[in-house]
């Protein structure tokens, strides 16, 4: 977003909500990318499905996890993540927000879309409140997986979108090509409260399913590296490399640290993405308001979020989304031997990155 767009509110375009996309195709549709010949999708399909069946597989009751590219990917994503490798095409304008499953994504989805849309939407009747975050920012390979790259690809600028892909596995047009600009926001959080959330979120996707509902299965599975989008720290460290590398295209920022300060990561986020808060907007409360629309709070009890369902590959009651939203829950699920075996493992992988974790019997 340029500068005049700052000083000139009649020049801000807002970020579309997908939900509203996704019904405004389905009344007057959007043109469509050029299908492939039937030919050469037939010998597409057959490299495919060749790839598929030579994967590495880990079932997990129903679920299977293939590994490709030296990552855990649920089974449907796979040809969503080749889709997106293949074909995506980045803005200038596009901001893609990056998280490993369960570190902050919704509340990061709120907050950029709320920044982004802030001259455009008025706090009082904003898409937040009638929307869950997830209607509002698309993911990626939920979109590539249920035939919805058209709406990604008619979608007006400025996009904001979602990925848990490691950075090592984004389209090349958005890692190498440094034209494209596109913008990056990772989200990273203590790996033990990742592990307890996500434990929570399989109880509820399949209560019954004894085996993932056994949390030291997916506690082993996590110190394994073979947890879904793992392991765990090549996700993250894949991403700070790059913030290093690239600070003004990739910003890196932790779950509680934001919790600590979250004004304070509005305003970052903001600077980053090109949109300023100005003088005036902080005077008038505006990053304090935007604070309190994206708090756990206020969104939870929102009856948006409160009935329906949602998620980009499985659907699962809106609720499931705002469990507790805290640091340190991880502390009512398992030991302290359980807890420093995570954080040494952690460190281990950490180590020389210039990365560190806050060890929990520090
Ligand atoms: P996803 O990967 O399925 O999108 P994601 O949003 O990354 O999930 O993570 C969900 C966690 O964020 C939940 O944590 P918990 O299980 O430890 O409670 C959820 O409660 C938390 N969360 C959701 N919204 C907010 C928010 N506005 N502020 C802080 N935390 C939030």
């Amino acid at each position: 977003m340029s500068e005049d767009m700052v000083s000139s509110p009649s020049l801000w375009r807002p970020p579309v909500p997908i939900k509203d996309a996704i019904e405004q195709d389905a009344i007057t549709p959007f043109p469509k990318p050029e299908a492939p010949e039937e030919e050469e999708e037939e010998s597409q399909g057959d490299c495919y499905r060749r790839l598929m069946s030579s994967l590495p597989v880990k079932v997990y009751g129903e679920r299977r996890y293939l590994e490709y590219q030296a990552t855990w990917w649920p089974e449907s994503a796979v040809q969503a993540v080749i889709a997106i490798q293949r074909r995506f095409r980045p803005r200038p304008s596009d901001v893609l927000l990056a998280s490993y499953p369960k570190s902050g994504t919704t509340w990061m989805k709120a907050l950029v879309f709320a920044i982004m849309s802030r001259k455009v939407y008025p706090l009082r009747d904003h898409p937040l409140l009638r929307l869950n975050p997830h209607d509002c920012v698309v993911h990626l390979s939920g979109a590539y997986a249920t035939g919805k790259e058209a709406v990604v690809e008619a979608l007006p600028s400025p996009r904001i979108m979602a990925v848990h892909m490691p950075f090592s596995t984004l389209p090349a047009s958005v890692v190498v090509d440094s034209s494209s600009g596109c913008k990056i926001v990772y989200v990273w959080r203590d790996p033990k409260d990742v592990l307890v959330s996500l434990w929570h979120y399989y109880r509820k996707l399949r209560p019954e399913e004894a085996h993932v509902s056994e949390f030291h299965d997916l506690y082993e599975s996590f110190c394994q590296g073979d947890t879904v989008f793992g392991p765990w720290w090549d996700n993250v460290l894949g991403y700070f490399r790059a913030s290093v590398e690239m600070p003004t295209r990739v910003l890196f920022l932790r779950y509680e640290d934001m919790l600590e300060d979250t004004a304070s990561a509005v305003v970052a986020i903001a600077n980053f993405v090109g949109c300023p808060f100005s003088a005036e907007e902080e005077r008038a409360g505006v990053v304090d308001a935007i604070v309190k629309l994206c708090s756990f709070e206020e969104l939870k009890n929102l009856d948006t979020n409160m009935s329906g369902s949602n998620g980009h590959l499985i659907k699962l009651p809106s609720s499931s989304y705002f469990r507790k939203g805290v640091a340190g829950d991880w502390v009512g699920h398992m030991t302290r031997e359980m807890a420093d075996r995570i954080d040494s493992i952690i460190q281990g992988k950490f180590q020389g990155s210039g990365l560190e974790i806050k060890r929990a019997s520090t």
